[in-house]
């Protein structure tokens, strides 16, 4: 286990090393580093006069029906050639003006209050993700600004909401904060071997830069306020330390920040500890261990799992699924868990002897 961590911790170095070279290459563009409460207020208004003066096409959108993101038009009204206003739109009783449309949603991120808006197209009726999981999903994502399509997927691509912080980069910060307020599709059909999701999540989110890119230039322009589209088809629990506890439970104070929690002071926060209070005995290890069996053939239904038990595994063969689980113990009834109590090192998966 802390040979792990040591590994982790060059890992963390080497990233450092090669990341300080780049500053000696001149092609690197010098960004000025803005301030996120002056940027935050110039993005909303930018995004609410966006939002005032474009339609969608809402009367093609039916109940019930699944689309694609590429069936959603935004457009913008059309101006007055002669007064340079905005006429009002063409078809009002085909069209919606997104400011109508969109829910308004407001969190804090680096102690600023943003706001963020979120036009539902279908919410989906499968499985929602947690802020920390993989999804699989198609999208399109553009510049407000600018106009330009700076990514797209038309065909569906898996995505980690979360990075570990070491060698992998999570999502933006309005990814995290939407994609867990829609739900993912209840399966698929194979339809001349064309994988056809059902009744899956799909809305555009209108994000100001604090919550997109900010000053970085990864994928588009510094401080551009963002438009995607998105069609969220799947979604996995992760836990990015494999120690059976699901990342997002990792996050002790639900602050939907998984980096500010760590148990035992040891600078690896729980979500990539694998022991997390230091006790010596591996979180992995301070969790009692299930396993069950279900014989579909028999027309047998899954256990439903309780609070503080979580599923690690599961295999089929001939219609027998097997599911092993974890269960979080609390064996001195203090309400804290064994994995996160040092003074309690019981080891339940170790052979008696
Ligand atoms: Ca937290
Ligand atoms: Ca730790
Ligand atoms: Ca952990
Ligand atoms: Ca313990």
């Amino acid at each position: 286990m802390k040979s792990i961590k040591y590994i982790l911790y060059f890992l963390l170095v080497l990233i450092i090393v090669v990341s300080c070279k780049d500053d000696d290459d001149t092609t690197v563009p010098n960004i000025e580093l803005r301030d996120r409460g002056e940027q935050q207020m110039a993005d909303n208004d930018s995004l609410i006069d966006y939002l005032s003066t474009h339609y969608y096409n809402s009367s093609f959108f039916q109940e019930g029906e699944d689309y694609r993101y590429g069936d959603l038009i935004i457009t913008e009204l059309p101006i007055d050639e002669n007064t340079g206003e905005y006429l009002d739109m063409p078809d009002p009783e085909n069209n919606t003006l997104l400011i109508d449309a969109v829910e308004i949603l407001t969190t804090e991120y680096f102690d600023v209050q943003y706001e963020y808006y979120v036009l539902r197209i279908n919410n989906g009726e499968g499985q929602s993700p947690n802020f920390t999981d993989r999804v699989e999903v198609r999208y399109e994502g553009k510049e407000v600004g600018s106009g330009n399509v700076f990514d797209s997927r038309i065909t569906p691509i898996n995505l980690a909401l979360q990075g570990n912080l070491i060698n992998s980069f999570g999502s933006i910060r309005a990814w995290q904060l939407v994609l867990p307020g829609f739900k993912a599709s209840t399966g698929f059909t194979l339809n001349n071997g064309i994988v056809e999701y059902e009744d899956y999540g799909f809305g555009v989110m209108f994000v100001p830069s604090g919550l997109g890119f900010f000053s970085g230039t990864d994928s588009g322009s510094s401080y551009a306020n963002l438009i995607f589209k998105f069609e969220l088809l799947r979604t996995q629990v992760e836990d990015h330390d494999g120690d059976g506890i699901p990342s997002y439970i990792e996050d002790l104070d639900s602050d939907m920040d998984v980096s500010n929690d760590d148990t035992d002071e040891d600078n690896f926060p729980n979500f990539i500890d694998l022991d997390d209070d230091g006790d010596g005995v591996n979180t992995i290890d301070e969790l009692m261990s299930n396993t069950y069996t279900v014989d579909t053939n028999v027309n047998e239904e899954e256990p439903v799992l309780g609070e503080g038990e979580y599923e690690v595994s599961r295999s089929e063969t001939d219609g027998v699924i097997t599911i092993n689980t974890v269960e979080i113990v609390d064996s001195d009834s203090n309400g804290v868990a064994d994995y996160l109590q040092e003074d309690i090192a019981i080891n339940y998966n170790e052979e008696e002897g």
